[in-house]
């Protein structure tokens, strides 16, 4: 049974032959074709909270929106579980999971056999990027999880606009996903339906993607990693543009020049707190204004004003939830006020959401697998990696670019992870080339958005390890290729909110007033400003870093977070061998020459 929509007009064929086939394959019980309308949310919302998937919250603190709790199996992306399968095992490079397409296509073809008996298939076009956009890219996923259909729809442009734009023959990206959990006839359904198996499988040349066993996040969003990033990264790789893990923001300064601004940081690592930093009051009454472009995925290509442009693919935030709140980020909290999904977090006996660093701790809740939850339990409340989906149209300081299929220009580019020790809170690249060889060695402690260890230090390449779709070598070797296409280069930089001293304590108070880092990029883009040069970049002077009104702060903690330190980095340079080693083959020669020429500066 399949409902084809009227707009679905004229018919284009080979989509919906796919359909067809798939669903022949999947042994679904109903094909249903998704409109992205209203009507839609409120009927697949219903049929959530009827399921048990979903649990409406009280509408007066939260209007049209919806906790559900994930198996605790399915909590974050699986990285061992993501292959890249290119035709040659080169391709994907060493930092991918490869597998011979053959092969991966015969085990997909056996998992996929029957999934999906006792559910319906929904079929989800979605549009990556504003429709009008030249770079804009058009999914078709098919999923058996309503789950997934509703946040695909705050995610990104999905439904009817999309297979208009398609018409007849357009091309799209197709997108197989099921959550793997086939109903018998007669067998009752769980809340959270999955596969213990999960497959995150990329074809970056064939440009498809297959999912399956998962429900959450990066594993089932196709658009979000798989698509924006891994897919988006190879296509970008070809046709001379740029698919990033990276943040993009404004920055209005009391002069009212606007500079916009990317950062690329690793998962729960910041970009959604800084994308929607609002500045400290005494900055604010000076005239500081900042505003949103995105928050998780940037697309860059040389523009028309001849720097870089940007847009954000996406059309919602798919936000950490922990440490959250009306004093971290009041953007966020607003954003996700109303229409918003939460996944993992804590319900309050009001009918309202909690999470670690919300507020204080209420007497009683009911935490994110279900169970009775007081402040002495010793649990943990919420999920460490619970999330909020919410539409980017709700973010109060949302910039009115932020759907330009022109995208916004950019003067500076942020590198940065979580890093205790050695990493300045800020300091700036001497080029292009010394940027990507920072973007390049960058690193981070581990975090709960994926599966495995958390805290211990890896590489991380422009945040982009776990959603390069091609070798990681030729990655870099495209960032420096681009140099020659871009006529006005952002400058580039690389920050730290989390360097702590020797007890541990964090030497920078981070969130709003990273505000002031902010300033001090902006003035350094703009040329008015001096820093002092060190062996690894152009690091802030006391006198021209403003710390003014930051009460308890002094020049000694300054000094000390700000501190170039040899010992660390003779340490640093060691520790970024094995990434060096691991990718000898593909690294490219100028990377090798940055580390060459830092070695010399430090000697
Ligand atoms: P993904 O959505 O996973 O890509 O992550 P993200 O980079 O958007 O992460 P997000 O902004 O949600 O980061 C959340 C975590 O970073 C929370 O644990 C915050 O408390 C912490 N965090 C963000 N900004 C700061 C800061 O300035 N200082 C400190 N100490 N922690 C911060
Ligand atoms: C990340 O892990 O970087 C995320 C969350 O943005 S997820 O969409 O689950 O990948
Ligand atoms: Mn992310």
């Amino acid at each position: 049974m399949q409902n084809h929509p009227e707009t679905f007009n004229p018919i284009h064929d080979s989509l919906a032959s796919w359909v067809e086939r798939m669903a022949q394959h999947c042994g679904a019980d109903q094909v249903q074709w998704c409109d992205g309308s209203q009507a839609e949310w409120d009927r697949l919302t219903d049929l959530l909270v009827q399921s048990g998937t979903f649990i409406r919250l009280n509408p007066t603190l939260h209007p049209n929106s919806f906790l559900a709790r994930s198996n605790p199996s399915d909590t974050a992306r699986v990285e061992d579980r993501t292959f890249v399968c290119s035709l040659r095992e080169v391709d994907a490079g060493p930092t991918n999971n490869w597998r011979s397409p053959d092969a991966m296509r015969e085990t997909l073809h056996e998992k996929f056999s029957g999934c999906m008996r006792g559910r319906t298939m929904y079929v989800v076009p979605f549009c990556m990027g504003p429709l009008e956009s030249p770079l804009a890219l058009v999914g078709v996923q098919l999923t058996d999880s309503p789950y997934v259909v509703v946040n695909m729809r705050i995610m990104s442009h999905m439904g009817s606009e999309v297979l208009k734009k398609l018409g007849s023959s357009g091309d799209y990206i197709p997108c197989m996903h099921s959550i793997g959990a086939p109903l018998a006839p007669g067998q009752a359904d769980v809340p959270w339906p999955c596969n213990e198996e999960k497959y995150i499988v990329h074809f970056p040349e064939s440009r498809e993607v297959w999912s399956f066993g998962s429900g959450y996040g990066g594993n089932a969003l196709l658009g979000k990693k798989c698509v924006a990033l891994r897919i988006a990264s190879a296509i970008a790789r070809d046709a001379g543009w740029m698919a990033e893990h990276m943040l993009i923001m404004g920055l209005e300064t009391p002069e009212g020049t606007k500079t916009y601004l990317t950062a690329a940081f690793p998962s729960a690592c910041g970009k959604t707190n800084l994308a929607m930093i609002v500045p400290p009051e005494s900055y604010r009454q000076l005239g500081w204004k900042t505003t949103l472009v995105g928050d998780d995925i940037a697309w860059l290509w040389p523009g028309k004003t001849g720097k870089l442009h940007a847009i954000n693919p996406e059309t919602g935030f798919f936000g950490v939830a922990p440490g959250t709140s009306w004093q971290s980020n009041a953007a966020a909290m607003q954003s996700m006020s109303q229409n918003t999904i939460f996944t993992n977090v804590a319900l309050t006996d009001d009918g309202g959401v909690w999470w670690e660093g919300h507020s204080e701790p209420p007497a009683h809740l009911i935490d994110w697998t279900g169970l009775d939850w007081t402040s002495n339990c010793g649990r943990l409340a919420a999920h460490p990696n619970s999330r909020f989906t919410a539409p980017a149209g709700q973010c109060p300081n949302i910039d009115s670019h932020w759907q330009d299929p022109d995208g916004v220009p950019i003067d500076a580019i942020v590198f940065g992870g979580r890093r205790p020790t050695t990493m300045p809170l800020v300091f700036q690249a001497f080029d292009w080339t010394h940027g990507v060889f920072l973007g390049a060695t960058q690193g981070s402690e581990t975090t709960a958005a994926a599966t495995g260890n958390v805290g211990t230090v890896r590489r991380d390449p422009m945040a982009m390890l776990p959603f390069c779709g091609y070798n990681m070598g030729d990655y870099l070797g495209h960032w420096l290729e681009m140099r020659k296409n871009i006529k006005r280069l952002p400058r580039i930089f690389h920050v730290n909110w989390f360097r702590k001293n020797s007890n541990g304590k964090f030497l920078w108070p981070g969130f709003r007033e990273n505000l002031r880092v902010l300033e001090w990029i902006v003035l350094r883009c703009q040329g008015k400003i001096a820093g002092h040069e060190t062996p690894i970049g152009w690091i802030p002077d006391w006198k021209s870093f403003s710390t003014e009104g930051l009460e308890g702060y002094n020049r000694e903690l300054f000094d000390e977070a700000m501190s170039f330190r040899n010992e660390e980095w003779l340490a640093e340079i060691t520790s970024q061998n094995d990434f060096f080693l691991k990718l000898y083959h593909s690294m490219p020669k100028e990377l090798m020459c940055q580390r060459e020429l830092f070695m010399a500066r430090m000697a």
